[in-house]
């Protein structure tokens, strides 16, 4: 099986403004607008297919004219669409990028709320996906009216079914999704302490450590420029990025765990899946687009990543 199925419950028409000046409480004229099909699970779909996987399913909830947008972009760029329809219209996410220094500020909308039959149609859906999938790919938060044990349930029910399945997703969502064991998590350092309130002292190597004990695989923190830490295998490994000047950061972690599925569908070696995971994410930074990894650039970032075995 070669298909990575990506999940994105809560889809999105990812808009990024450029504008010269982004003043809080005042009027920012934009110079520039790109929109994409996102929310986390497309910014890895489409990732993945720039990197060369061919076999990329996208599946989720989409509804109204943003649904449209959604699911035709996705087509476009070679993805197989299953996203479930539903009433109400897909959210935007906005983010604006300040052109004095960079920095980025994102409003995301809640999206519409998704009704008991929808997600009974999503599960028969998933079911079938995930017999044809090696991997499932759960990313991003849950939309209104979901349980806060979908994830638990979904993730059971992909397995089940013969996949194997990563989780990339925050606050319950996760703590609950980490109770049905996937194979990778990505959490950042805050989340790292919500999934461990009792560890309390906000170590993120400790945190891996105790992630990896619970029965996670692979506990990968993305941590911006200072590149990331991840566990696998009992150890911990130190992941360095080169120095660049990122143009637009959103999605570079979407883009870290398309790198890393790339990787593990191929058995590659942890060290080998964390470069090409980090390269993927630094790609991403340096381009206009979300979700967007140009594959010379990604090839050529690859030597510039470090990744090193922690001393136990
Ligand atoms: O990771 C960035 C991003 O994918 C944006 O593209 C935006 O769509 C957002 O995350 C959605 O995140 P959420 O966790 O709300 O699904």
């Amino acid at each position: 099986k070669a298909t990575i199925t990506t999940v994105t419950l809560n889809a999105a028409i990812d808009k990024t403004y450029y504008v010269p000046v982004f003043d809080k409480g005042k009027v920012s004229r934009a110079e520039k607008v790109l929109a994409t099909a996102g929310g986390k699970g497309l910014n890895v779909a489409r990732v993945l297919k720039q990197l060369g996987h061919e076999e990329v399913t996208a599946t989720g909830f989409a509804g109204g004219y943003n649904g449209q947008f959604i699911t035709s972009r996705v087509k476009e760029a070679g993805i197989r669409s299953e996203f479930v329809e539903i009433p109400g219209e897909s959210r935007l996410c906005l983010n604006f990028i300040d052109g004095r220094d960079g920095s980025s500020t994102e409003v995301l909308e809640p999206g519409p709320v998704v009704g008991e039959a929808h997600v009974e149609a999503f599960k028969q859906r998933l079911r079938k996906l995930s017999e044809q999938s090696a991997l499932v790919v759960f990313s991003g938060s849950l939309p209104g009216g979901a349980a806060p044990e979908l994830y638990a349930e979904l993730i059971a029910l992909a397995r089940a079914a013969g996949a194997d399945v990563f989780l990339d997703s925050s606050g319950a969502a996760l703590v609950r999704g980490v109770e049905a064991g996937p194979s990778f998590i990505k959490p950042n350092e805050d989340e790292i302490v919500s999934l461990l309130p009792e560890a309390g002292n906000g170590d993120v190597r400790e945190g891996i450590r105790r992630l990896m004990a619970q029965g996670i695989p692979v506990v990968a923190a993305t941590l911006g420029a200072d590149g990331a830490i991840a566990g696998a295998g009992g150890r911990i490994y130190r992941v360095r990025i080169p120095r660049i000047e990122p143009v637009n950061t959103v999605g570079s972690g979407d883009s870290f765990v398309a790198g890393y599925a790339y990787g593990h569908v191929r058995g590659w070696p942890v060290e080998q899946c964390l470069r090409y995971a980090a390269a993927a994410g630094s790609a991403n930074a340096l381009s206009e687009t979300t979700g967007d990894v140009d594959p010379a650039l990604h090839r050529k970032l690859l030597d510039d990543i470090a990744v090193e075995a922690w001393p136990d």
